[in-house]
């Protein structure tokens, strides 16, 4: 890629979609991106997926040398393959990264929307819930669970966001390198909140723009109850933490080890 291409106002930006047994998706995900953001580059990070997703991305990277594959060895959780995509992206120079899902949940048709806005941003974040915003073909359970959650989350953090769990973000890449990315835990939905926790709590300029969130027609999902009560959990201590560490502050005494405190 030249200097003269990439996204105006971000630069050098790469999608990085990771996936596991999404062979009924890759083609239909990495070609809306392309068609969508002609200037932005494709990650596909796969963690071997049993159904020969991986094969199918290699195919396609052949084909079109803006996608590239990272082949994981196996199953680790979409964190694990997100930071692996971020590390991908930080040793090739690019200067952005958005997050997204394999199975359509997300649209390609509204990067542009993601990618202007951080313009003047460090991190996007794509949210359901906020005017503008909508979520397609889910069970009301699920749609509970989800607002619930984020209630939850920004009365126990105090971070103005609507939608701290959804998983259609972009981030400016000194982001990742502020935050310490690779020590980040939490798998899961856990995963993008801790993201945007850290993010918040090291003062980068965030906001939330609306996206129309479709559930998947192909595939299996893997959402499940364990990962809920991880988000739980962790969100509590979190909370828990920043409350110490302001107290702390207001004392004037020195944050603990591991604090979010910047
Ligand atoms: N590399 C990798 N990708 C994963 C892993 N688990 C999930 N993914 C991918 O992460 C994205 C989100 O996972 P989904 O299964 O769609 O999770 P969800 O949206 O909560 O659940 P659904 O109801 O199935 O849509 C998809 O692109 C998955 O293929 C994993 O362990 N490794
Ligand atoms: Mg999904």
């Amino acid at each position: 890629m030249s200097e003269a291409e990439g996204y105006p106002g971000v630069g050098r930006v790469l999608v990085v979609i990771p996936t596991y047994n999404e062979a009924d998706n890759i083609r239909m995900i990495t070609g809306r991106v392309r068609a969508a953001v002609p200037d932005v580059d494709v990650l596909v990070a796969d963690d071997n997926s049993p159904d020969g997703t991986g094969g199918i991305a290699d195919e396609l990277a052949l084909a079109d040398d803006h996608i590239f594959v990272l082949h994981r060895a196996g199953k680790e959780g979409l964190g694990a393959a997100y930071k692996a995509g971020f590390a991908w992206a930080k040793d090739k120079g690019y200067d952005a990264v958005v997050e997204m899902d394999a199975d359509g949940s997300h649209a390609p048709e509204e990067l542009p929307l993601l990618l202007d806005a951080l313009k003047d941003h460090d991190a996007v974040l794509g949210t359901r819930y906020i005017a503008g915003g909508s979520v397609h073909n889910w069970p009301v359970h699920r749609l509970l669970l989800s607002r619930g959650g984020n209630i939850y989350i920004r009365m126990a953090l105090g971070m103005p966001f609507r939608d701290a769990t959804g998983g259609y973000r972009a981030y400016r890449m000194p982001v990742f390198d502020a935050i310490n990315v690779e020590t980040i835990a939490s798998t899961g939905y856990s995963f993008q909140v801790e993201l945007a926790w850290r993010s918040f709590r090291n003062g980068f300029r965030m906001t939330e723009v609306p996206i129309t969130f479709t559930e998947r027609e192909h595939g299996v999902s893997k959402m499940s109850g364990n990962i809920f009560k991880e988000q739980l959990l962790r969100v509590t201590v979190w909370g828990v933490q920043a409350r110490r560490d302001g107290l702390l502050k207001a004392l004037g005494r020195k944050p603990r080890p591991g604090s979010t405190w910047p």
